[in-house]
Parts: structure tokens; C-alpha cells; sequence
């Protein structure tokens, strides 16, 4: 009787002379972790909440490849509305003074002017999230808790969190190598200020504890 099941076909060489299967490396099916898994938050200015309902996670990753998904999957920070954030912090790590792991520390911070917004606004965030996620302050990566892009009308701000202000050799490579790795003129300075000082402000500038 006729089967229906699929069979090789019966050569003369025999059934076992095909090509050899090549088995696929693993570099083809598994993803390339980071050393640290990520949160991405969403941060949506809506008055009639307060600060910390506004705040929403997006999605956490822990590989190069989910990180790009989440990226290319958003908006760019220069589409997103006024009074809105982007967070993206260490697992574990909520992104706000009062965390456990900030409520020590303090940021280091850009700020954009509007042109920017066009020109250097994404660029930045892009880079700042590869900075991070790549872990690239070398032992001074281990400081870092997050970073945040502020869009803002009267200019956007982006910030790189660390944990602990004192830490003052972790936070100068930190500043030195991002300000290098975004191209900013030397002459552009950027400061870095704690969070109890940014928390606590009466004026519209908080005085900088370090700056490069
Ligand atoms: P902001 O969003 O960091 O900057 O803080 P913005 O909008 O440019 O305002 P500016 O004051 O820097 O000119 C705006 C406000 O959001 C703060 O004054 C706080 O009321 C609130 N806020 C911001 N952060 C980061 C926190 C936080 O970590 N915890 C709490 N409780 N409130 C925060």
C-alpha cells in the first residue's frame, strides 16, 4: 500500500552521502548579552497626576539585540511632546532621587540648546544609551545608574546618574570620557551636581560639584 510519508530518494551512493550538515555556530542564534540588564522608562507630563504616576516602565532588555528591538521600535526623543522623558536605568534601580541607589548621588548634565534639538538632540541620546549599555567608563561604569533625556521647551537636558557624589574619581572619567565620546568642545563645560542640591533648589541653577 501507497504511504504518504515523505522518503529520500534511493541513490546509488546510498542514503548517507549527501552533504554533511554543518551545525549553526552560536553566534548565529544566540543573543549577545550585556553585563548588566536595562530598564527603559517613559515619563508622560500629565497634570493631574503626580510626578511618580507619571512615570512608566517601558520594557527591560539584557541583550544587544532586545536593546535595538526596544530602539528602533520608539520614538526618538526629538518626536516625543514637551514636559516628557526618556529613562533608562540598571534593573533594579527606579529613576529617581529617592531611590535607594541615587538618593547618594548626583548627575551629570547637558544641556541643549532649542537648535539642538534638531541637530544633536537623538545623537546624543543614542550615544549616551550605547555608553551605557557598553558599559564604557571602564570600573567607573560601575557608578552609573542611569540616564535621562528631559524634553523640554525651554531646552532639553540630557544626564548621566551616578551613585554616589562623593565618588569623585568614578564621576570625573565618567564626565571626561562622555564629554569625549560626544564631541564636545572643550570649552563647552559640563557640571555635575548632587541630587539633594537639584532636589532642594530654591533658584533655577544648582551649583556644580564638579565640572569638565
Ligand atoms: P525635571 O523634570 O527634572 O526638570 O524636574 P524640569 O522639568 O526641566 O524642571 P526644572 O525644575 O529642572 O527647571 C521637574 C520637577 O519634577 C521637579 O521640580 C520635581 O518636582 C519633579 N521631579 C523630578 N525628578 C527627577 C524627581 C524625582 O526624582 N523625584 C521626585 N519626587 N520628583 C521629581
Amino acid at each position: 500500500m501507497a504511504t504518504s510519508e515523505p522518503r529520500a530518494p534511493e541513490t546509488e551512493e546510498g542514503p548517507n552521502d549527501g552533504p554533511t550538515p554543518v551545525a549553526a555556530s552560536p553566534e548565529q542564534y544566540i543573543k549577545h548579552p550585556l553585563q548588566n540588564r536595562w530598564a527603559l522608562w517613559y515619563f508622560k507630563n500629565d497634570k493631574s497626576k503626580s510626578w511618580t504616576e507619571n512615570l512608566r516602565l517601558i520594557s527591560k532588555f539584557d541583550t544587544v539585540e532586545d536593546f535595538w528591538a526596544l530602539y528602533n521600535h520608539i520614538q526618538q526623543p526629538s518626536k516625543l511632546g514637551f514636559g516628557c522623558d526618556y529613562c533608562l536605568f540598571k534593573d533594579g534601580i527606579k529613576p529617581m532621587w529617592e531611590d535607594d541607589r541615587n538618593k547618594l548621588g548626583g548627575r551629570w548634565l547637558m544641556t541643549l540648546s532649542k537648535q539642538q534639538r534638531h541637530n544633536d538632540l537623538d545623537r546624543f541620546w543614542m550615544e549616551t544609551l550605547l555608553c551605557l549599555i557598553g558599559e564604557s567608563f571602564d570600573e567607573a561604569s560601575e557608578d552609573v545608574c542611569g540616564a535621562v533625556v528631559n524634553v523640554r521647551p525651554k531646552g532639553d537636558k540630557i544626564s548621566i546618574w551616578t551613585g554616589n557624589c562623593q565618588n569623585r574619581e568614578a564621576i570625573m572619567t565618567i564626565g571626561q570620557q562622555y564629554k569625549e565620546r560626544l564631541n564636545i568642545p572643550i570649552k563647552n563645560i559640563l557640571g555635575y551636581q548632587s541630587h539633594d542640591d537639584t532636589s532642594s533648589k530654591s533658584g533655577s541653577t544648582t551649583k556644580n560639584m564638579y565640572s569638565v
